[in-house]
């Protein structure tokens, strides 16, 4: 059955119809991070504030280190399925194909997650190439210069908030050992007749769900994706925003961890990406985690008389335990609120 299911030239329609879903434009936040500092915090803030959500260009992160594990990616998705196989099944690291979680839901997708940990990098990349350790150098330096750039994010928000301890998000995602994951989705074309259509901007119902509604469990993603269309997010039921493909940019999510630490001002966004007709799209996207032990508590200066605590002390393990126990679109934050 396994077999069946990541066999892709069996392009099966999904049952899905998504023309009774409203889609809007709207110019989403790209922020230019070689701007002046203050400025920068500024529109960062007021993008988690409004959507959780931003695109940062000018970003820092060189060019060669995303080709690389770009082309490492396209490699290992264009093997014959038994090779990818052998990665997996992903439980949760290693090679899935069609199964998200471990609760029955599915995507239009395969999919390769690695935990970021070097140990974990070195042992993964025997199943994944033919060249372990050139792959687990090409995965390492893109970790290194991502979880930099996360870093360096999450200082630009916590000097906008005025927290005094402007570390206090960083800190928990710059461990080497923390809980942070890397993901490489990759969604090819589900076939519908695709003449005259704009594949940049998947808005009908040719387009299929890739990977389902949900909001991002971690602190703080950021997605690199090639020039095709598919994201999208929602602020509001119902309604979906797609995310203009920019290869050249990151798409920065708010995870619940971030919402949690922010005593609920950002908001984790809850996002989905769609297949597109003709051309295969292919994400990679680093999920800053904390350490498994990692208390989540929000800094004082976000916790006042009119913003009163709204969690309770949890960890980062039973933050991820409470998400692999339920679905993926399920809101997860709500068990952890005070009542
Ligand atoms: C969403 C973000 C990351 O892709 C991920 C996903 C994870 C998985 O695919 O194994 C989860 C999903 C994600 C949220 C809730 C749980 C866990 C599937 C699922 C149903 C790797 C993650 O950390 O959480």
């Amino acid at each position: 059955l396994y077999f069946i299911q990541t066999n892709f030239n069996m392009v099966v329609p999904s049952p899905t119809p998504l023309s009774t879903e409203k889609v809007r434009a709207v110019d989403l936040p790209i922020i230019d991070l070689s701007a002046q500092r203050s400025e920068v915090s500024k529109l960062i803030v007021k993008a988690c504030d409004k959507f959780g959500f931003f695109k940062v260009i000018n970003h820092g992160v060189p060019n060669h280190i995303i080709a690389k594990l770009e082309h490492e990616g396209l490699s290992f998705f264009a093997k014959p399925v038994p090779e990818k196989l052998r990665a997996g099944p992903a439980n949760p690291f290693g090679y899935g194909c069609k199964t998200i979680g471990l609760n029955g839901d599915m995507g239009e997708l395969e999919y390769l997650t690695l935990n970021t940990n070097p140990l974990s990098i070195v042992e993964r990349s025997k199943t994944i190439s033919d060249d372990p350790s050139k792959f687990s150098s090409i995965v390492s330096d893109y970790i290194e210069a991502v979880r930099g750039l996360g870093c360096e994010l999450l200082d630009l928000m916590a000097e906008e908030l005025l927290v005094t301890d402007t570390s206090v998000f960083s800190r928990l995602i710059r461990d080497v050992n923390g809980d942070s994951v890397l993901r490489l989705n990759h969604y090819p074309p589900v076939q519908v007749d695709c003449k005259d259509m704009d594949t940049s901007h998947p808005h009908d119902n040719r387009n299929m769900v890739g990977f389902g509604e949900h909001s991002d469990p971690q602190i703080l993603t950021l997605l690199r994706s090639n020039d095709v269309g598919g994201l999208q997010i929602s602020i509001e039921d119902g309604v979906w925003i797609p995310v203009t493909p920019d290869p050249n940019a990151f798409c920065v999510n708010v995870g619940d961890m971030l919402q949690a630490m922010t005593n609920g001002r950002f908001v984790s966004v809850r996002h989905r990406a769609l297949t597109n007709s003709c051309k295969s799209r292919m994400s990679m996207a680093f999920f800053g985690a904390p350490s498994l032990q990692t208390r989540i508590i929000a800094p004082p200066e976000l916790v006042t008389p009119n913003r009163l605590s709204l969690y309770r002390p949890f960890t980062w393990a039973e933050y991820k335990k409470a998400s692999y126990s339920l679905r993926l679109g399920d809101s997860r934050l709500e068990l952890f609120r005070k009542c």
